[in-house]
């Protein structure tokens, strides 16, 4: 498996570590990618920071908490709202954010007085809502603010209130990843083991690393439900305060995004013996084996059978539809961490796609030796890669389609390639069966839509061919 140098790299020598491709009858071990380390100077990485992958990944999906930034605003600003995690409490958790707005003067001078009233502020003006996250920031980090005192103090005046502080600043990792480890430590340290909840069912899960992105959750949910077994929380898509503080009185931890949320399932192993079950809620397949397993773990095989044969046979007919018109096409698989080991064989198998290359922003060696070990031969496989880099693969490539993030998304606009949201999707929710049909259907859409062909037109030279029935405005 060649390691393999961008030409856009070439001032950069170390990033011909960071990609290989994969070759004939090769072996993973020969050589991985490197990854999860700091960002090669003059590389201008993709990647997100600590914060990021503490508060907007992980924390502000939880739904009935007030989520404060304790730093400058624009912190805040650009870790809002733009991934879809939307909840069934009107999507408070998105529709307001809250931050101290940090100044200068508070540099010099300190913020935690500013903190303090900004909770006491929010808390008054969000009057139904008695929970709050506090993140900590670069700036707040290294001024050296002692936001667990001022939490407390706050809960001491308000008894009726609950806080939680993550602290994973800006700096606090290579990436995201190392945010996400950081608050799912807080939260088992701080939160877990203080409410009890109410156990209704034999057969008791927390289903954790699901996100709810565009209502996945709900979807997975109604299969667990459909089985007799109680969602006791859902890390953290969707998820209520309260109902994570439980996590400790389940039976069973059901973990889809293990890159995120692999840190607080080990935790509750060791601290409470609750056994971890990776399942996968996307395509048939992968699917179906979960609900098998998390059945056979509790011995109620038939129910997930017959959830699998009824939503099997809705659903497949559609799939087959789409799978026979994608058969070939090209795609660059290049989400920020996870998805490219959830997706890379099922997408192949199931909607018969070629994935000819695999990125991970962050994703750990396991990350990209699971992704490659999924996708076809020849395909190239991209650690922390820059947009340069990705300029220059899809030229080399030709995908068809890649499956990426807004920004570089963008970039394949412009070069006429089409592009899905890998992250916030277009028309999902993606889990599930109906979900991965709308999956197929999105890909379908994007591939054969008219839109990059016309997009190239320029109208004021009359290129518009009369028979597409355009009317050019001039
Ligand atoms: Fe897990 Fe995620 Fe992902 Fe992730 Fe993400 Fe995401 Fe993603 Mo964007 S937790 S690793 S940090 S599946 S936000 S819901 S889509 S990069 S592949």
């Amino acid at each position: 498996m060649p390691h393999h140098l961008f030409k856009c790299s070439e001032c950069i020598p170390e990033r011909k570590q960071h990609a290989v491709i994969k070759g004939l009858g090769e072996t993973l071990a020969d050589a991985l990618p490197l990854g999860y380390l700091n960002t090669i100077p003059g590389s201008i990485s993709e990647r997100g920071c600590a914060y990021c992958g503490a508060k907007h990944v992980i924390g502000t999906p939880m739904k009935d908490v007030i989520h404060l930034s304790h730093g400058p605003v624009g912190c805040t600003y650009d870790t809002w709202q733009t991934k879809r995690y939307i909840s069934d409490n009107d999507n408070f958790q998105i529709k307001y954010t809250f931050a101290t707005d940090m100044k200068e003067k508070h540099i010099v001078f300190g913020a935690e007085k500013l903190l303090k009233q900004t909770m006491l502020d929010a808390f008054k003006a969000m009057p139904h809502i008695k929970r709050m996250t506090i993140y900590q920031t670069c700036a707040s980090a290294l001024i050296g603010d002692d936001i667990s005192a001022i939490a407390q103090e706050v809960m001491d005046e308000l008894p009726e209130v609950d806080v939680f502080v993550c602290n994973s600043p800006g700096f606090g990792g290579p990436s995201q990843s190392g945010g996400h480890h950081k608050i799912n430590i807080a939260w088992i340290n701080q939160k877990v083991g203080t409410f009890e909840p109410e156990i209704k069912s034999d057969y008791v899960i927390n289903y954790v690393g699901e996100y709810n992105i565009q209502g996945d959750q709900p979807i997975m949910d109604d299969y667990f439900k459909r089985m007799g077994i109680q969602v006791l929380s859902t890390f953290t898509g969707n998820g209520s305060y309260d109902d994570l503080r439980g996590m400790h009185r389940a039976h069973l931890n059901v973990l889809e995004c293990a890159r995120s949320a692999e840190y607080i399932c080990n935790e509750l192993r060791k601290r409470y013996g609750i056994p971890r079950l990776d399942i996968d809620g996307f395509g048939f397949g992968p699917l179906g084996a979960s609900l098998r397993k998390v059945a056979l773990f509790f011995g109620i095989e038939d129910r997930a059978k017959a959830i699998i044969d009824e939503e099997t046979a809705r659903w497949k007919p559609e799939l087959d539809w789409y799978a026979a018109r994608l058969e070939g096409k090209k795609v660059c698989l290049w989400p920020g961490g996870s998805k490219l080991w959830h997706w890379a064989h099922v997408i192949h198998d199931e909607m018969k796609l070629n994935v000819v290359s695999v990125y991970t922003k962050f994703g750990h060696q396991g990350d990209m030796e699971k992704g490659i070990s999924r996708c076809e031969q020849g395909a190239l496989a991209i650690d922390d890669p820059n947009e340069l880099e990705g300029l220059e693969a899809m030229d080399m490539l030709k995908p068809d389609i890649i499956f990426t993030g807004k920004r570089p998304g963008e970039v394949a606009k412009k070069i006429r390639v089409p592009y899905l949201n890998a992250h916030a999707y277009h028309n999902g929710p993606w889990k599930g069966w109906e979900g991965w049909v709308r999956f197929a259907r999105d890909i379908y859409n994007a591939i054969y839509s008219p839109i990059h062909e016309l997009a190239k037109l320029d109208i004021s030279k009359d290129e518009i061919p009369a028979d597409k029935g355009f009317v050019t405005r001039r």
